[in-house]
C-alpha cells in the first residue's frame, strides 16, 4: 500500500483533539509520529531526526478551525521530508559524462549493492540512457562470482549494441574492470559501467573485492543500488557499503512495487548522498530521475 504512511498518520492522529500544540500534546504527537515512521520502514535514528524537526516546527502552533492535528502534522512532515531530501546535492550522470568527454577523459561508474537488488538491470538502464544521449558505452562484468551473471549482462549488451568485457567465471573482478577501462581509453569510448557481484553486505570478502575494483578502475562515481522493498534494513545496508567503499549516489529500484517509502528516506539520511534514479519497472526506460515532490506525492499525498 503506497499510502501506508499517510493512512497510519490519519489513524494515529485523528483522535488528538487539541487546538494548540503545547508541550503535552506535542509529546503525544512525537510518540505517534515516530511509530508511524518506524512502521513505514524508516530506520530508527532517522525517525528520531525527522520527529525532532517536525516537532520543533510545530511548537505553539494553533490548529485552524477547519483542520485537525492530522492535517497540520501531515503538512509539516511533508515540508520536513522535502527539505531533508532536496538539501542533498544531485548528480546528473549524463552531464557528468558529457563534461568528461569534452575534456577528452573517460567516465567510469561502478555499481555496488546486495544480490538481487537490481544492479545488473540498472547498469543496462543507465547504458541505455547514456546511449540515447549519444554517449558511447562499454560494460564490465565484474561479477565473476555468481553463475550466469556474465550471460545475463551479455544479453543486455547485445540488445543495447554495446561492447561487454568479461573474463571467465571466478576470474579477478578488478582485472575485468581494468580491461574495460583500457578498452575505453584505446577505443575512445566515453563511459565505462562496471557491474559487480552482490553478496551479503556483511561479507568481508565482498567488501575487499569491491575496494580492489575501485582501487584499480578508479571510478568517477560509486553508485549503490538498493531495492526499495528492503524496508528497514536499507539504512544499515547503506551505512555498511558507504563505510566500506564510499558511496557517491544511490539508485532505488523496484519503486513500481508496493513500497512504504521509508527506505528512500533512510538511505538519503544515512549516506547524505543523493538518490539519483528510481527504478520503476523491468524495461530499459523504467528509470526515473529523482524527484522529492514525486516521492512525497506517492507516499504522503495531501488530501
Ligand atoms: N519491477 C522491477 N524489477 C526490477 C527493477 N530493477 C530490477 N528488477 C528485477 O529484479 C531482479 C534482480 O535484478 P538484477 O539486476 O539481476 O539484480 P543484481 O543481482 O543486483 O544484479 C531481476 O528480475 C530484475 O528484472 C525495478 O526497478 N522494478
Ligand atoms: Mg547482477
Amino acid at each position: 500500500m503506497l499510502t501506508f504512511l499517510k493512512n497510519k498518520l490519519k489513524s494515529l492522529f485523528q483522535e488528538i483533539a487539541t487546538k494548540e500544540l503545547d508541550e503535552e500534546s506535542l509529546s503525544s504527537v512525537s510518540e505517534r509520529l515516530r511509530l508511524a515512521l518506524i512502521e513505514s520502514d524508516v530506520a530508527l535514528p532517522v525517525a528520531f531526526e525527522i520527529v525532532d524537526n517536525v516537532v520543533s516546527s510545530l511548537k505553539g502552533v494553533r490548529i485552524g478551525r477547519t483542520e485537525g492535528v492530522y492535517q497540520v502534522v501531515l503538512r509539516s512532515l511533508r515540508e520536513t521530508l522535502y527539505k531533508m531530501l532536496s538539501s542533498i546535492q544531485q548528480v546528473d550522470l549524463v552531464s557528468e559524462a558529457m563534461k568528461r568527454r569534452k575534456e577528452g577523459r573517460i567516465f567510469t561508474v561502478m555499481f555496488v549493492g546486495p544480490n538481487g537488488h537490481g544492479k545488473t538491470l540498472t547498469v543496462a538502464k543507465i547504458a541505455n540512457l547514456l546511449l540515447k544521449n549519444n554517449l558511447s558505452v562499454v560494460l564490465a562484468c565484474s561479477d565473476t562470482f555468481r553463475a550466469g551473471a556474465e550471460e545475463q549482462l551479455e544479453v543486455h549488451a547485445t540488445r543495447l549494441g554495446v561492447k561487454l568485457i568479461r573474463h571467465r567465471y571466478g576470474a579477478d573482478p578488478a582485472a575485468v574492470a581494468y580491461d574495460a577501462v583500457i578498452h575505453a581509453l584505446a577505443r575512445g569510448v566515453t563511459c565505462v559501467l562496471i557491474d559487480t557481484a552482490g553478496r551479503l553486505q556483511t561479507d568481508k570478502g565482498l567488501m575487499d573485492e569491491l575496494r580492489k575494483i575501485a582501487r584499480v578502475a578508479k571510478p568517477d562515481l560509486k553508485v549503490l543500488v538498493v531495492d526499495a522493498l528492503t524496508g528497514n534494513d536499507a539504512y544499515d545496508m547503506a551505512i555498511k557499503f558507504n563505510e566500506a567503499i564510499g558511496i557517491d549516489a544511490t539508485v532505488l529500484t523496484k519503486v513500481d512495487a508496493d513500497v512504504k517509502g521509508g527506505a528512500a528516506i533512510s538511505i538519503s539520511v544515512a549516506t547524505r548522498k543523493p538518490i539519483i534514479y528510481f527504478g520503476t519497472g523491468q524495461g530499459y526506460d523504467d528509470l526515473k530521475p529523482f524527484d522529492a515532490q514525486w516521492l512525497l506525492d506517492r507516499i504522503l499525498p495531501l488530501d
